[in-house]
């Protein structure tokens, strides 16, 4: 048995914050109140913030896409996580063509197991409608991966026609599971693509003009008509939301009691298109691409009155070789892959740009980044820090400032998309069910120390 007592932190509800100390044993929070300081370790954490860990319900770990292998695996990628307060990443299950989910779901935890530091759960892509790939459906759920991620672009790799969409998403709802959607019509990118390569426009900002906001505009309101066609008993959720008409959308259904809901990136609420123009933006060609002004202050707004439910990062890292298809310049928009760095700022950028600037409150960071993601993805363990729960906590100084620069982050490679912001509510500690894993900068924990949480059908 070994205990922790954290004196005098302010801890961090999804309802409110309390001041007071907390008992830690066995990796569980045990009690909340004014204690003495009977523990194997007591720490002082007067005037920081304890955070519940943060869930990040959006991984790309050792991810084969556009022909690269993401630069993060397990290991660098949960390191990373821990730098940031994140505790817990659900990742996604990525089958190669003709490989059965199933299979894949052993490859990918024989990946991760040996490997991470921080908790772990997993969601599985279904790459295919047919008969034999929807029969591994209610297996994974018995292996605790609840949610499945279909998509609507990137055709002949990962697109679903309408048909398959519909079969999957009815096999998943039959057994209570979550359909996770990436909603952009894939056939009309690649028409709005080849008519840019044809007059010869290749630069990064072009992506953006080959997947205009109405591309997941029309997908979010294509797969919500489907979806509904299917009954309410469908859980629908809709990954990296880049639109607030897609959020209103989603709404429009749930006040007619349908179990729809989006999560956002806290990229898409940093950066609009015109990064794209600076002099490294091929390294933001993420897809869906960032938006315009009036996006971004609609997400941060949809956020405040708690429409947009759950923050994941889509941590998707190429180094600058990758992104430059090891060449020495920068390749046509179309080729370079898709994905940009994003768990170890999900709490900074939030706690910065949101908290401290008034757009959304502290139990609303709270609610976002851990309670949410926790009942949406049933890691009944995780997400609040009141007893019974996993001891996972970001301390967090609020008043310490910090200059971005890769040096001081975590993932495999030398730049960081956020070089130069000052951002506050980075942590200065890590607690990962009871144990210090990250402190003033360093991982203190090995690989292979993290744990597989299962989800389980919930709510
Ligand atoms: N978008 C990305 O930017 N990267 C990975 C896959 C995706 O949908
Ligand atoms: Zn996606
Ligand atoms: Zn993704």
């Amino acid at each position: 048995m070994s205990s922790l007592l954290i004196k005098n932190g302010k801890i961090c509800l999804s309802d409110g914050m309390i001041e007071k100390d907390m008992y830690i044993e066995d990796g569980k929070v045990k009690k909340i109140g004014i204690l003495g300081n009977d523990a194997d370790e007591v720490m002082d954490a007067k005037g920081k913030l304890l955070i519940p860990g943060v869930i990040d319900s959006h991984t790309h770990m050792e991810f084969p896409f556009m022909s690269e292998v993401t630069a993060d695996d397990f290991y660098h990628g949960t390191r990373a996580a821990l730098g940031g307060g994140v505790t817990t990443i659900v990742d996604f299950i990525t089958p190669s063509k003709n490989e059965n989910p199933m299979d894949a779901y052993k490859r990918w935890r024989n990946k991760a197991d040996p490997k991470v530091v921080s908790d772990y759960a997993l969601h599985c892509i279904l790459r295919n409608g047919d008969r034999n790939t929807l029969d591994s459906v209610k297996p994974l759920i018995d292996e605790g991966v609840i949610s499945f991620k279909l998509f609507m672009a990137y055709k002949n790799e990962l697109l679903l026609d309408d048909e398959s969409l519909y079969d999957a998403i009815k096999e998943i709802s039959k057994y209570g599971g979550v359909t996770a959607i990436h909603a952009e019509n894939g056939a009309i990118v690649d028409k709005k693509t080849e008519e840019l390569l044809k007059e010869n426009k290749t630069e990064p900002v072009n992506h953006y003009y080959s997947r205009p906001e109405i591309v997941e505009i029309e997908a979010a309101n294509r797969i919500a008509t489907i979806a509904s066609m299917i009954g309410k008993n469908v859980k629908m959720y809709m990954v990296h939301t880049s639109t607030f008409e897609a959020v209103d959308i989603f709404r429009k259904y749930r006040e007619r009691g349908y179990k729809f809901f989006n999560e956002t990136t806290p990229n898409y609420l940093t950066y609009d298109y015109t990064i794209f123009e600076s002099k490294y933006g091929y390294r933001y060609i993420m897809s869906p691409p960032f938006r315009t002004e009036d996006e971004l202050s609609g997400l941060w707004g949809r956020m405040a009155n708690n429409e947009l439910s759950i923050m994941g990062s889509d941590h998707c890292v190429y180094s600058d070789e990758q992104k430059k298809r090891h060449s020495d310049k920068v390749p046509p928009f179309n080729e370079v892959p898709n994905g940009t760095p994003g768990t170890e700022t999900i709490l900074p950028l939030l706690y910065t740009n949101g908290v401290l600037k008034n757009k959304i409150t502290m139990d609303q960071l709270v609610t976002i980044t851990s309670k949410n993601t926790a009942d949406m993805f049933g890691l009944k363990s995780k997400g609040n820090l009141l007893p019974g729960y996993d001891a996972d906590i970001a301390i967090v100084d609020p008043k310490k400032e910090f200059k971005v620069s890769y040096e001081m982050l975590h993932s495999n490679i030398k730049y960081s998309i956020f070089d130069g912001m000052i951002l506050k509510g980075f942590p200065e500690t890590t607690i990962l069910r009871g144990r210090k894993v990250f402190e003033n900068g360093n991982i203190l924990s090995d690989a292979g120390t993290g744990k597989y949480v299962r989800g389980t059908i919930g709510y």
